[in-house]
């Protein structure tokens, strides 16, 4: 309904990077080296941080798109998309917001994003499909037995899946279909065993059902399972007895979602080049999808820290990331940061590892500052 997604063709990717390779020299003659170019405002006419990626990857960023009632085509400048290439709805593609009740889908944030995306040439990832929070409780049966209750999730999941990715066949290139199932803690399951999918099913099974759902709606579409500290060794080996024990590739499985919400000091450099090795030598791709940057490194300080504190830091920060993953650029098929700009940010209501929108403390995680402006750690990506 939004037009065919972008496929790849030789010839054009020929005249891209013709144009990118010469939009990128101009901007690197124009900025100078990254220490001397830290202007505060973006120049609209040097080349955009995606073009000068073109021979790395495409870099996405998560738009809010119907969130507090802020439409997506009002709450950002042509500018500021214009760095980006790729996009993810933030929340407006969850179950729970695209169908908060049972058949009622709400389908207008996510079409108006799927529309610009399209519009504009640009490619959007889907999230997410299965998922433990952001969905509707009436998923899932309150009573029953065993497999009563499996029979009425697996139902509700079929109906969800066959809706969203079917409306979206034409215009989404990949989906994350299974999100965070994987436990946090070593000694007990491999999997969240508090998930209410599989409390439902009473196992794992509902993962496959996921991937072969998703892959039935759309079988072009490219899956992802994604998950949070896949540099934690011991989550990292959790996910491979997973996608092992499960046959996940046999169901469709293309690749793996690093979400990548990492703070100043973790993971190190070795620990993220370990994780994209460990997948990519499983015959998976590699999406890092949720990048952004916890200034405060998951410490429960109440007190805000000045930005001024941290600039630092956290632009070498970003240049050490972005170095790495332009090393590992023949594994990685997409970087996508967790926003556009500090203005909003779920980290600003993250602290010490719990999130509770009533608790505010101002965080510095991405690109754009508060007012939309690049930071240094901007260039520092952009110019290398
Ligand atoms: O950024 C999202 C925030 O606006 C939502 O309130 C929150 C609800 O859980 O989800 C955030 O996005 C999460 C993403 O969907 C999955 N990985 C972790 C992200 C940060 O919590």
């Amino acid at each position: 309904m939004f037009g065919r997604r972008q496929r790849e063709t030789p010839m054009l990717r020929v005249f891209e990077f013709g144009v990118t390779a010469v939009l990128a020299i101009i901007a690197t003659a124009c900025s100078g080296s990254p220490k001397e170019d830290l202007s505060a405002s973006l120049d609209p006419n040097s080349a955009p941080l995606a073009v000068v990626y073109d021979s790395y990857f495409p870099i996405g960023a998560a738009v809010m798109a119907g969130e507090y009632g802020v439409s997506f085509t009002s709450n950002y400048d042509e500018t500021t998309l214009s760095q980006f290439n790729s996009f993810v709805g933030e929340n407006c593609m969850k179950p729970g917001v695209i169908q908060p009740t049972k058949g009622n889908f709400v389908w207008s944030h996510a079409d108006s994003l799927v529309a610009y995306a399209v519009d504009h040439g640009k490619t959007v990832r889907g999230h997410v499909l299965v998922w433990h929070s952001q969905t509707p409780n009436w998923m899932f049966a309150s009573s029953g037995t065993q497999i009563e209750r499996k029979e009425h999730a697996r139902g509700e999941m079929l109906a969800h899946i066959d809706a969203v990715v079917g409306r979206y066949a034409d215009s989404l290139y990949c989906w994350d279909v299974v999100n965070e199932a994987i436990s946090d803690s070593s000694g007990g399951s491999v999997y969240r065993t508090e998930s209410p999918w599989f409390s439902a099913y009473g196992d794992a099974s509902y993962i496959t059902d996921a991937f072969d759902y998703a892959r039935a709606a759309d079988p072009d579409a490219l899956l992802y399972y994604n998950d949070y500290s896949v540099c934690d060794s011991g989550k990292r080996s959790r996910i491979v007895q997973m996608i092992n024990d499960l046959d996940l590739k046999n169901h469709g499985l293309h690749g793996i979602g690093i979400q990548a919400h990492w703070n100043l000091q973790w993971p190190s450099v070795a620990e993220i080049q370990a994780t994209i090795d460990t997948f990519h030598s499983m015959g998976l791709d590699v999406q890092i999808t949720e990048l952004d940057i916890d200034c405060y490194n998951n410490s429960s300080q109440t007190t805000e820290i000045p930005y001024a504190s941290v600039e630092s830091a956290l632009t070498e920060r970003y240049r050490e990331i972005f170095e790495c993953l332009r090393d590992n650029k023949d594994k990685i098929s997409q970087v996508t940061l967790w926003g556009v700009a500090d203005d909003h940010t779920w980290l600003d209501h993250m602290v010490g590892g719990v999130y509770d929108q009533d608790i505010t403390r101002k965080n510095y995680p991405l690109l754009f500052d508060a007012d939309r402006k690049p930071k240094k750690a901007f260039f520092a990506v952009r110019n290398f």
